[in-house]
């Protein structure tokens, strides 16, 4: 990467008039990722809020190629691109697959592993608003202890997050935060 956070280009690569909600987090780390990266990255999104923000075809609100995948097989997506990535010797773009906390580590979670395990040349973003927001605020895997959800018991989630990092530093690569 070229650049750093207080030295983020000025281009856009998100359009206004997306279908996120405001002040929703998840504009603002496609927004400064992409501008970290360039544009240069081919993104791999499943089914979630970010999907709403992309828009649907053939209308777009990002300006770099956005893949949609269902919405278990992000990381695997995500590692094919990669692979065809290499054999076409473009080591110019960066492949990110971005999602939700319910789309890392719940439904996604094999996927990722598989993709940790083989060490997939894949940036994996999780963005984590802490509930399956695209669907009505379900529980997910990541919602924190006591959170009240749609599907949560009155007095709010009786289960600790799952430990994410944990569990993807225990792949061993190379690179976590
Ligand atoms: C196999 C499958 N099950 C359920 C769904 C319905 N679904 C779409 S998005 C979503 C929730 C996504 O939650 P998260 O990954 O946290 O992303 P967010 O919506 O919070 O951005 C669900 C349950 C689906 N698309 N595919
Ligand atoms: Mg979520």
């Amino acid at each position: 990467m070229a650049t750093n956070a207080l030295k983020l280009p000025e281009v856009e690569y998100m359009l206004p008039g997306n279908r996120a909600c405001a002040g929703c987090s998840v504009g603002i780390v496609f927004r400064h990722l992409s501008k970290a990266l360039e544009g240069k990255a081919i993104f791999v999104v499943p089914a979630s809020c970010f999907t709403v923000l992309c828009g649907m075809y053939p209308t777009a609100s990002v300006t770099v190629p956005v893949m949609n995948s269902v919405f278990p097989g992000t990381a695997a997506c995500a590692s094919g691109i990669a692979a065809s990535l290499k054999k076409q010797g473009r080591e110019d773009m960066t492949v990110v697959a971005m999602a939700g906390d319910g789309g890392t580590a719940d439904i996604g979670i094999q996927g990722l592993s598989g993709a940790a395990e083989r060490n997939a040349n894949v940036f994996f973003v999780c963005y984590d608003n802490e509930a399956y927001m695209n669907t009505g605020t379900q529980r997910s895997g990541l919602t924190p202890l006591g959170a009240q959800t749609s599907t949560t018991p009155t007095f709010g989630k009786l289960q600790f997050p799952k430990d994410m990092p944990a569990i993807v530093e225990a792949h061993h690569i190379p690179y976590i935060a």
